[in-house]
């Protein structure tokens, strides 16, 4: 069996930086990627053999933790029926009204494959129902990698240093005005200023690392976009049915005009989605004049993993224990951060996490850029080396799944704690 590192090697021959997607390079922490074989609940054994308590859980999906046997069995059983037909399927319905239950700001849903797709298509929108072109999008917050919204991008193109990436013209780069997050200041001056088709903002953003929405900050969007008549849309590809059943607007009671979902409810297949106002979402073709499209858009695998995984955590525990667990992992880590005398800060919402040093407060692209980010490099391989798996980059969230529990989330503190004091000396 070949290793991790002889697999990367010839991974990039065939394939750019030898991965199909730039943050999974661990370029920001050094070393090479490990190349994963297998999962199993909260864990997942590298080719080389080594088991880790996995906190990347594919950037957000596996919420149920890996291989759950109720969303590997009903695979296996959608398998053995074909994988895609391109005609609607009775199970999309089932999907779209599970999405349209849980988030009330939802009346129509349409499935994408991706993220990207579902932002895309969200931005479509907007501009067809306003007949505007601006748009205003948030430094640090990422959409996936359309042309519109990579300016000031977070993820892995703030992890490269290419927030604004090469290959966007000019003429569109324009069209996206970037104001800050937590600044409702900013976003005035842009409405005030220019007719803007669309606001988009991860409600709580995960990809500068995780920062919080500070107090009226979201209430402030509502208003200030029905004011100037923008069209409001949350990006909750990652918080989605992640932060609560009805995502971060169910925790911080908004109405957005659109919201995009992904990662979870797709349970780790390829699955988004972009829904919102009937007036907004009969717009799209076949209905209305805002073309959309996919060949595998609903596919009946996916679709089959994102019901089951949604089932798994509809259980009414769920985000009890997700949030609970998140809390004593927080609160942890915050303690042999004391203990070690180590500038830094933890970043929690319910199962979501992140870790900044050499700053004591990040609350939006300014100070997450701020951070050291060569100190989280060596906190990375520390805890790597101790059979913790993190996000391999500092302005990603890490994520916590119901297959976690105390035991796991103990044995992260106190790798934590001998890695950070291993840092001091
Ligand atoms: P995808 O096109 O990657 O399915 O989704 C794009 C997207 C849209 N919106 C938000 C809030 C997102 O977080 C993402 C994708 N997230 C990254 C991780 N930060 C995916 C990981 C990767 O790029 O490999």
């Amino acid at each position: 069996m070949s290793t991790s590192s002889q697999l990367f090697r010839e991974a990039q021959e065939c394939i750019p930086g030898g991965v199909n997607s730039p943050v999974r390079a661990w370029r920001a922490v050094g070393g090479h990627p490990l190349f994963i074989q297998r999962g199993r609940g909260c864990r997942v054994v590298d080719a080389d053999g080594k088991e880790y308590i996995d906190y990347v859980g594919s950037w957000g999906p596996l919420i149920a933790g890996h291989a759950h046997a109720q969303v590997v069995s009903a695979l296996q059983q959608e398998l053995k029926r074909g994988t895609s037909f391109g005609a609607p399927t009775a199970k999309e319905i089932e999907l779209a009204r599970i999405i349209v239950k849980a988030v009330p700001s939802i009346e129509k849903v349409r499935l994408t494959s991706s993220g990207t797709e579902a932002t895309m298509t969200a931005l479509r929108l907007a501009r067809g129902y306003t007949g505007r072109t601006k748009i205003i999008k948030f430094a640090g917050c990422y959409h996936g990698h359309n042309d519109a919204l990579l300016v000031r991008a977070g993820s892995g193109a703030l992890t490269f240093g290419t927030p604004d990436s090469q290959g966007v013209p000019e003429a569109f780069a324009a069209l996206t005005l970037v104001a800050e997050y937590n600044n409702l200041a900013t976003v005035e001056a842009y409405l005030k200023a220019d007719a803007v088709a669309a606001v988009i903002v991860e409600p709580v953003p995960g990809n500068m690392g995780l920062v919080l929405p500070e107090a009226n900050f979201l209430a402030g969007l509502r208003t200030l976009t029905r004011t100037y008549g923008a069209v409001l849309i949350f990006d909750e590809v990652m918080s989605g049915f992640r932060l609560a059943r009805g995502g971060a607007q169910e925790l911080y009671n908004i109405d957005p005009d659109m919201t995009c979902l992904g990662k979870v409810i797709g349970g780790g297949l390829p699955l988004a989605a972009v829904g919102g106002k009937r007036a907004l979402m009969d717009l799209l073709a076949p209905v209305g004049p805002v073309y959309q499209a996919g060949t595998l858009s609903g596919n009946p695998l996916a679709v089959t993993a994102g019901i089951e995984t949604l089932k798994i955590v509809g259980n009414p525990s769920a985000y009890a224990r997700l949030n609970e667990l998140g809390t004593m992992l927080a609160e942890g880590l915050r303690r042999v951060i004391r203990d070690t005398g180590t500038l830094a800060c933890v970043n929690q919402i319910g199962s979501m996490f992140t870790i900044f040093f050499g700053v004591d407060q990040v609350r939006d692209y300014a100070t997450a850029t701020q951070s050291d980010t060569a100190a989280f490099a060596r906190y990375f391989q520390g805890m790597i080396e101790r059979g913790i798996y993190l996000p391999p980059a500092q302005f990603e969230a890490a994520f916590l799944s119901l297959a976690h529990g105390a035991a796991e989330v103990e044995q992260t503190i106190a790798a934590a704690g001998e890695v950070l004091q291993n840092m001091r000396s």
